[in-house]
């Protein structure tokens, strides 16, 4: 069968024959898929040849933007090499060998070994498994229970999905048990009013402890966050929460987990979110940016504490045909070779970062947004009808999607969570795009407020 050319013909089909992620398909069929044909830099291009800029670096994942020759180059002369082999049966290869040690010095010290999986729910799967394992060596297998938080995304999988905080996922799904959800330290849309930031950051974060307390520190095994959730609208927490969770974690004996799907490599202006926010994960989840996306993978690196107890425990019994694709690992060797070389983290840090962050803040001043938080290069617009009284607009998620499709026909890639926009563009994006993104936000804001005051939604 050969390909039908025009839009029409290829939406057709793609309706005909695909369910996509997360969709209405019905809906989805009725209005058409966009069709990205290429990208280069921050910059896609659609089958209608519109050139859209990408403030999501597809799905939080292409960080050092696309059209990298020198990753498709290392991913094409593995695949001649060595397109596959396992990693089972007391074998191994060399980008797996490379890219795990790659991983231990790039990683907080306490980490020295990874498992490689396809995916951050895999990864998320793993992290169970291996937290299970541990308290049963440690000779505590009653400590099974995982705390987690409400609007958590930790991926899709039965297991992933049942550790985030997805209630929407979950009706439609089976739920694994020993799974707790704790409050997210969401201030702007959960805090009690005139509660500051920093007082809402010590009660959600003391909400772990009383959790820990209320169901038995003999019960409980791990903590699993992300330091600033990403799918769930990039809640960024008040400066107070990270350093009481990091308290607790150390006074208790618990396994803290940074799920770093998002956060990692680079995101944040570190190499991971964790050292942004000054904590110590005993485990440290990572996919998406560890290839920039180029080729599936994702792995969970082991703290030495935790390795040392599995190394006398025998067998662990788990692993993917995929751990350690050697095309995957090729990927992110280079992806990492080009971050490391551009100074791609540095960048995000003291260039680009802080160059977003003074922009976007002015946002704020608009009379629909009612908080513009920007770390790294993740950042939100919290729309509101009343800012001062932080009021939430009636029927949740409609403004958001009303901007959000405003945003696409500016050719803008914004994504909307509930009535909150957000943004992560690639870390190699430059000032002048910068500036477009800021001004095509701007003009998103504007248009969905005129369209808000004709619907009588406003004041
Ligand atoms: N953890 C975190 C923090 C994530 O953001 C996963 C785990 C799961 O990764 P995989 O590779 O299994 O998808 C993610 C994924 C969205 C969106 O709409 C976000 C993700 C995936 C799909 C959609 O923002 N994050």
């Amino acid at each position: 069968m050969s390909l039908p050319k025009t839009t029409a013909e290829l939406r057709a089909l793609d309706a005909a024959h695909h369910l996509h992620p997360f969709s209405d398909t019905r809906s989805l069929n009725e209005e058409g898929s966009r069709i990205i044909v290429k990208a280069e830099g921050v910059w896609l291009t659609d089958s209608e040849g519109n050139r859209i800029l990408d403030g999501m670096s597809g799905l939080w994942c292409v960080n050092v933007g696309y059209g990298r020759e020198e990753i498709v180059e290392a991913v094409a002369a593995q695949m001649r090499e060595l397109p596959y082999y396992n990693t089972f049966f007391k074998t191994t290869h060399k980008p797996a060998i490379e890219l795990s040690a790659k991983l231990a010095e790039l990683t907080p010290p306490q980490f020295n070994r990874v498992f490689f999986t396809g995916s951050g729910s895999e990864s998320n799967d793993t992290v169970i498994k291996l937290v299970r394992r541990y308290f049963q060596i440690k000779d505590k297998p009653e400590k099974k229970i995982i705390i987690s938080r409400r609007n958590a995304y930790h991926g899709s999988t039965v297991a992933a999905g049942s550790l985030g905080g997805m209630a929407p996922m979950h009706g439609q799904s089976a739920v694994i048990p020993d799974v707790v959800h704790i409050a997210q330290p969401y201030w702007w849309g959960e805090a009690q009013q005139g509660e500051t930031p920093d007082e809402f950051g010590l009660r959600t974060a003391r909400a772990l402890e009383n959790t820990i307390d209320a169901l038995g520190e003999d019960r409980i095994a791990a903590f699993i966050a992300e330091p600033v959730q990403g799918a769930g609208g990039v809640i960024v927490p008040p400066p107070t929460y990270w350093p009481e969770i990091a308290r607790i974690c150390r006074e208790r004996d618990i396994l803290f987990i940074s799920d770093e799907v998002i956060c990692g490599f680079g995101r944040t202006g570190n190499w991971f979110g964790c050292e942004t926010f000054g904590t110590q994960p005993d485990m440290l989840v990572m996919a998406k940016g560890i290839t920039s996306g180029y080729m599936p993978l994702g792995g969970v690196m082991v703290a030495d504490r935790v390795v040392d107890a599995l190394l006398e425990g025998g067998d662990f019994n788990h692993g993917y045909t995929y751990s350690g694709h050697p095309a995957a690992c090729a990927a992110a060797i280079a992806n990492l070779d080009i971050m490391v070389r551009e100074k791609l983290v540095e960048r995000v840090a003291g260039d680009v970062g802080p160059y977003l962050k003074a922009q976007w803040s002015k946002l704020a001043e608009h009379p629909l947004v009612g908080e513009a938080p920007m770390v790294g290069l993740v950042g939100a617009l919290e729309l509101t009808p009343d800012k001062i009284g932080r009021t939430k607009f009636a029927d949740v998620g409609k403004v958001g999607t009303l901007a959000r499709d405003f945003s696409f026909k500016n050719n803008l890639v914004m994504r909307a969570v509930r009535d909150r926009l957000i943004i992560a563009p690639p870390l190699v994006i430059s000032h002048g795009e910068i500036d477009e993104l800021v001004a095509r936000a701007r003009k998103t804001l504007d248009q969905t407020y005129d369209e808000l005051k004709r619907w009588g939604w406003l004041r």
